[in-house]
């Protein structure tokens, strides 16, 4: 991993973090949701849906931008991550893709600190050591790539045993 950039486990509420970007947990509508999703839009306020209409939706894997409008944060990058059902119809590859994509979107817009939530482990049932496992892995894979790309990426877990279940995750890619 990169000495540049700071990459913590925080427990805490993702619509509070003033990163440049938050990622939110979205559904392929984009039109907003429960969970993280929609306490993201109650946040940001109405404009944020307005601007998510426009973008026709996402597919599982990828990510969209948009303003953060009320929202302490910049911006919003609005990623799908997979419902899990078993974990044999490529739940762990889009889960990967999940954090691959918003954190290139990021770099292409020159973002430099970055809010994740715990993407797939709430409503989409995705176990929680298994998607933590997968998110510290495609971060790191990214920050081997772009050395220098971010100054802070935050996991950012509502409750203190998530927070546990990421920090570990992390520390095992850490010292691999
Ligand atoms: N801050 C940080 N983490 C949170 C917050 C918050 N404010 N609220 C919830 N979490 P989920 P998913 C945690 O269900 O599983 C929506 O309806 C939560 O404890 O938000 O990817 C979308 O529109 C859990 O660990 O997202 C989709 O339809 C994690 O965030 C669907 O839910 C993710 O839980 C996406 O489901």
């Amino acid at each position: 991993m990169s000495a540049d950039v700071r990459w913590d486990v925080v427990t805490g509420d993702l619509t509070r973090c003033a990163t440049d970007a938050i990622v939110n947990a979205a559904n392929s509508s984009l039109l907003g949701g429960g969970g993280v999703d929609g306490a993201i839009h109650r946040a940001a306020g109405p404009r944020l849906l307005a601007e998510c209409r426009t973008l026709g939706g996402c597919p599982t894997g990828e990510a969209r931008i948009t303003a953060g409008y009320q929202l302490a944060a910049r911006h919003v990058i609005h990623t799908v991550g997979p419902v899990w059902q078993g974990g044999g119809n490529g739940e762990a590859r889009l889960l990967a893709s999940c954090y691959t994509a918003s954190l290139t979107l990021a770099l292409d817009h020159g973002l430099r600190t970055i809010a994740f939530p715990a993407i797939s482990t709430g409503i989409y049932g995705y176990p929680k050591q298994a998607a933590a496992a997968v998110a510290a892995d495609a971060v790191n894979q990214l920050l081997l790539e772009e050395p220098g790309g971010f100054d802070d990426i935050f996991f950012v877990c509502f409750d203190e045993a998530s927070a546990a279940i990421y920090a570990d995750a992390v520390q095992a890619v850490r010292s691999s």
